[in-house]
């Protein structure tokens, strides 16, 4: 907004555990700072920043959502926040991934009860990777068995003394001291370790210390302020949002301590620095698209540099597309403020803009810029979804597409072998909470089932096929000969379909109809019916006849060969194996490698990763469907695991006899339907 300038904006992104107090912070603030007249609490569904039907059900946050306010001090200067609360809940990770990507800091909250938790350590790997300036902000210190200094000293204890307290609790929990700005007792001593973090940040300030000289106020405060820039130094705060306790001191650390949209420019995609000033052409990066069935397209950018207008042309330079602005917002939750313009720092929603879409980087017209895309983490469990009503198909169809564009780590596929549609996310109470949102929206109920393993066939060995096909009904007959030989595909060999016949036992224009039926052939295998891939044939010889050949006799008879040809050629079945990647506390190695074990998994190899365990492993995709729930189980949600597909390899006898008999029943069942 104009009438603050870009240094005096905070724009931040509060991460942490989920219950970890984000929410609450941000409706403590909220109400502080004017935007809402009562205190919301995520607990009860009175938040005014988890606000959509799924967050209030649930309890949790579900969306990355921006907030504004600003904050006006008795004497002091106006200090403008732009924050960003983000799901702690591990199914929305993306969601988290999405706003750090856009936060000049992130805010990293820890419950006093609880310690570091496995949210805590996900946050804040993902800042350390995006090397992004945080604070951390110590909360639940109200609730019984509170402990502040333990907390801080397990903080130091797992990241080291470059978190150092700067706000503290007094002894009867009735307010916070701010070590900064108080003398006296603990806050001293804090002042003095404080003094030697910021003497660090310049040569000046060095000597000035070991001059036995004292910092004064504002040169303690930018000398803090450069070691947070570059994630040296990590302030903690004491706050009970609830009770409005240690929030001015919060404010007023963030106002000394934590960067401006001018300190911590974008990096285009080459590597140069954005101008962030207002006076600069237009960057702005897009990071949330939502599709709202009331108030329709709504996109959400973060603004780097220069001004956006209301009512004006700007270039989306990932599309190389122009794009009108109508009107655009601040969000607070349900409220949409418009707003004239807006700088760098700001989070904007953009209402119906035609060709924008995430990623997407708006600029202005004749100065293009690209920006790194956010890359987002790839989902990893499938259900197939069913309609509840029969004829509810396409509805669901479309309803299934317009969830998934609402959220870039769900994928939903139509499955061309298995014929179901597949949804993939990260997590299932993420697809649970999508299905809920389609229930609402597009008035479809489904069920969620374990998806089909999408098996195929192929062949090990050579084998012959042969078939007549000949008929004679009444008048005109049908007649086909079809002699032919089946063999694994040869490497560097383009087409599978090889012409071998030699003379006329077979008329040269029979062979796209031959061709056509070892390719329908090919649809249905002869283990247990599945795709048949990698497999190459070569007709070598037949016969036919002058009156009773025709391009479906001859079909009929190399479909039916390919089928002998096959059942000789040694075929097996084959599955997807995935690629996975655990990370687990080291007490649970035992366990999961077992666990793979018997999922049918080859362990690959094992890393320790930043105190924790990683096994890299191959598993056939049948046997992790329900991975991530039953991690879940087994590590109390504290194990975490990637996948990607491999390849497609041969199904073991053991197991592929059981996919046989299930294939032969289920074909029986279809044709006594
Ligand atoms: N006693 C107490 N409860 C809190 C505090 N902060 C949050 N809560 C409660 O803890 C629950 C989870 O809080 P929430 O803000 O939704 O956590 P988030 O998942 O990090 O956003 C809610 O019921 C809050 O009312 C706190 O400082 N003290
Ligand atoms: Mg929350």
């Amino acid at each position: 907004m104009k009438d603050i300038p870009i240094a005096d904006v905070r724009n931040f992104v509060l991460v942490g555990h989920t219950g970890s107090g984000k929410t609450s912070l941000v409706d403590a603030l909220l109400y502080k700072l004017g935007v809402n007249d009562r205190l919301g609490n995520p607990g009860d569904g009175t938040s005014a920043a988890d606000w959509t039907d799924e967050e209030k059900n649930r309890k949790i946050t579900v969306w990355a959502k921006p907030f504004d306010a600003v904050w006006r001090p008795k004497g002091g200067k106006a200090l403008r926040l732009a924050m960003l609360d983000t799901p702690g809940y591990a199914d929305f990770y993306g969601q988290v991934v999405a706003a750090t990507s856009v936060a000049d800091a992130a805010v990293l909250l820890v419950d006093a009860t609880a310690g570091v938790q496995v949210g805590t350590v996900r946050s804040w790997k993902r800042c350390e990777a995006l090397n992004l300036p945080r604070a951390i902000v110590v909360t639940g210190l109200d609730k019984e068995n509170a402990d502040f200094a333990a907390t801080v000293a397990a903080l130091q204890d797992v990241w080291g003394a470059r978190c150092e307290v700067v706000t503290f609790p007094t002894d009867d929990k009735k307010g916070v001291v701010d070590a900064l700005a108080a003398t006296g007792g603990p806050a001293d001593e804090i002042r003095a370790k404080l003094t030697d973090v910021a003497a660090e940040s310049s040569d000046e300030l060095i000597e000035k210390v070991l001059g036995g000289e004292t910092l004064t106020a504002d040169e303690l405060s930018s000398g803090l302020r450069a070691s947070v820039a570059q994630a040296k130094f990590i302030p903690i705060f004491a706050v009970m949002a609830r009770q409005s306790v240690g929030l001015d001191e919060l404010l007023s650390g963030f106002a000394r301590l934590m960067p401006s949209p001018a300190d911590r420019p974008a990096k285009d995609a080459a590597g140069n620095a954005v101008d962030p000033s207002a006076t600069a052409p237009l960057v702005a990066q897009v990071w949330r698209s939502i599709n709202d069935p009331f108030v329709g397209q709504l996109t959400l950018a973060r603004i780097w540099g220069g001004t956006l207008r209301e009512k004006s042309e700007i270039f989306n330079a990932t599309k190389e597309q122009k794009e009108t602005v109508g009107t655009f917002y601040f969000l607070n939750g349900k409220k949409q403020e418009t707003v004239p313009e807006a700088q760098a720092g700001d989070v904007v929603a953009l209402a119906k803009l035609k060709a924008t879409g995430l990623n997407d980087v708006l600029c202005a017209p004749g100065k293009p810029v690209q920006l790194p895309p956010i890359v987002f983490p790839n989902p990893v469990v499938s259900f197939a979804v069913h309609p509840k009503t029969q004829g509810d198909e396409d509805k669901l169809g479309q309803g299934l597409h317009r969830v998934a564009e609402d959220d870039p780590t769900l994928h939903v596929q139509r499955n061309d072998e298995t014929h179901e549609l597949i949804i993939t996310g990260i997590g299932d109470v993420q697809i649970d909470a999508a299905m809920d949102r389609m229930k609402t929206r597009s008035k479809v109920e489904v069920t969620l089932s374990t998806p089909k393993v999408a098996y195929k066939e192929t062949v090990t060995a050579k084998g012959e096929g042969h078939y007549k096909h000949k008929k004679q009904s009444g008048g005109r007959g049908q007649y086909g000969e079809v002699y032919l030989r089946i063999e694994p595909m040869k490497p560097g060999v383009e087409h599978w379909f090889v012409d071998g016949i030699v003379g006329t036992s077979i008329p040269r224009n029979f062979l796209p109809a031959i061709e056509k039926g070892l390719v329908e052939g090919m649809t249905r295998g002869a283990v247990a019916g599945y795709p048949v891939v990698n497999t190459m044939v070569t007709v070598y010889d037949g016969s036919s006849h002058d009156v009773d050949s025709s391009e479906i006799a001859f079909k009929i008879a190399s479909r039916t060969a390919f089928k002998d040809g096959m059942s000789k050629a040694r075929p097996v079945l084959l599955e997807p194996i995935m690629n996975i990647r655990v990370t687990i506390p080291g007490e649970f190695m035992g366990d999961c490698t077992g666990d793979l074990n018997h999922r049918r998994g080859r362990i690959m190899g094992m890393e320790s990763d930043d105190g924790m365990q990683v096994i890299v492993a191959e598993v056939p995709q049948a046997e992790v469907f329900k991975y991530s729930s039953e991690l879940r189980s087994m590590t109390g949600g504290r194990g975490s695991f990637e996948m990607s597909f491999n390849r497609y390899d041969v199904v073991p006898a053991n197991v592929a006899q059981k996919v046989v008999a299930e294939a032969a029943k289920n074909k029986q069942a279809e044709e006594e339907e």
